[in-house]
């Protein structure tokens, strides 16, 4: 096992939110983020990282992509590698393309998965050992069967986990907290997909909680979970929330909105 490497890190690749972060795909379509709110959200949380330990490598708003901010699923990073993805929103195929050069610059090796398939970062849970990839309305198997032939060959025990429809991503509803612990809501632990992890529940009704980061000795949430703070700080856990309302209008969470490595 490489110890602790899912969450000791040195650098992120973050992307300012452009403009038209309004036309962001979305579930609920009564909800529109206002761009300047979201930027300063976006500003806030990439300080905060770079509090944790951070070198920020940052990246200009693409107006063309209204879904780049989320840097995430576009790519897995560990250690010296990056894995370029096949993001499943056809709005969103080509922001792949566009991170590539940034990952060319930052890594020693960059891959591509294989085949056609397709297959977003949101859906891929990295703990020292394990990398657990949801099916989902955004991956299929042929994009999780590419990308587990990849993370096999870096150590890397891939499971596969059918995540219930109403869920966008994985990691919608779970993160990790640390090599032996995830922070999953009830909906996800119920699937008993995480056999020898520690899981801390998330409280119900605090669902949108879950989509947590943790950065060297930080635990980030969405602001506005007070159990859910509670409870984390509770377990010993340096817990700083983050004001996130503007990218959940989007579907978007913490975890998203950058590539830790
Ligand atoms: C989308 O639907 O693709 C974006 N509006 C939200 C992406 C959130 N990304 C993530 O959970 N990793």
């Amino acid at each position: 096992m490489k110890q602790n490497r899912s969450f000791r890190f040195n650098n992120a690749i973050v992307r300012a939110p452009s403009t038209s972060v309004t036309q962001g795909l979305r579930n609920d379509p009564n909800k529109t983020p206002e761009p300047e709110l979201f930027r300063k959200q976006h500003e806030i949380y990439v300080t905060e990282i770079k509090r944790a330990g951070a070198r920020i490598v940052q990246l200009p708003p693409v107006e063309s992509f209204p879904d780049s901010v989320f840097v995430e699923d576009t790519a897995i990073c560990f250690e010296n590698t990056a894995i370029v993805l096949r993001p499943g929103a056809p709005s969103r195929f080509g922001e792949a393309e566009l991170i590539e050069p940034t990952l060319e610059e930052h890594f020693a090796h960059v891959l591509n998965i294989e085949g056609s398939g397709h297959i977003d970062g949101g859906d891929v849970l990295l703990s020292d050992d394990h990398a657990y990839i949801g099916l989902s309305a955004r991956t299929n198997q042929s994009g999780l069967d590419a990308l587990a032939v990849i993370l096999k060959e870096h150590d890397y025990t891939p499971v596969q986990v059918k995540i219930p429809d109403d869920i966008l991503h994985f990691k919608t509803e779970c993160g990790l907290l640390d090599s032996s612990t995830i922070f999953a809501t009830g909906k996800l632990a119920a699937l008993d997909c995480f056999p020898g992890y520690q899981i801390i529940e998330v409280p119900m009704g605090e669902e949108a909680a879950a989509n947590i980061v943790r950065y060297n000795d930080v635990v980030f949430i969405s602001a506005g979970f007070p159990l859910s703070l509670a409870l984390l700080r509770d377990a010993g856990y340096q817990v700083i929330p983050i004001d996130t309302s503007e990218p959940a209008k989007i579907d978007g969470g913490l975890s998203c909105m950058s590539l830790r490595f």
